[in-house]
């Protein structure tokens, strides 16, 4: 399937004020998210996972407890897009519908 083109992590942080870009050569964004408890954060998780599949597009993330460290770049085009906008921004809606900052 062919991706949308590469807008880098600086210009996807404009509308994504809780995200950053990664630091160092590699083109992605990435946010921590923090939960009540493990199941907050595995209920972010399960609903993020179905939209990612509906997206086809998958974020890299490491669970421990009720923290989720994302990090967000479409491979395909080596950067960050619009779709890790998008997946972005269901994200917070997602965590903010949980209780996670
Ligand atoms: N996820 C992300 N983050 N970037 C991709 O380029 C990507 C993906 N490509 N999920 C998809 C799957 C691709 O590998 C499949 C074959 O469509």
């Amino acid at each position: 399937m062919s991706r949308p083109a590469k807008i880098g992590a600086q210009a996807a942080i404009k509308s994504l004020p809780s995200w950053s870009a990664l630091p160092g050569d590699r083109d992605a964004i990435q946010r921590t998210f923090r939960f009540k408890d493990f199941n907050a954060a595995f209920g972010f998780m399960t609903r993020v996972a179905l939209m990612a599949d509906k997206l086809d597009h998958h974020p890299e993330w490491f669970n421990v407890y009720n923290r989720v460290e994302v990090t967000l770049a479409t491979h395909d085009a080596d950067g960050v897009t619009a779709l890790d906008v998008t997946l972005a921004a269901f994200m917070d809606e997602a965590a903010k519908g949980l209780g996670g900052q």
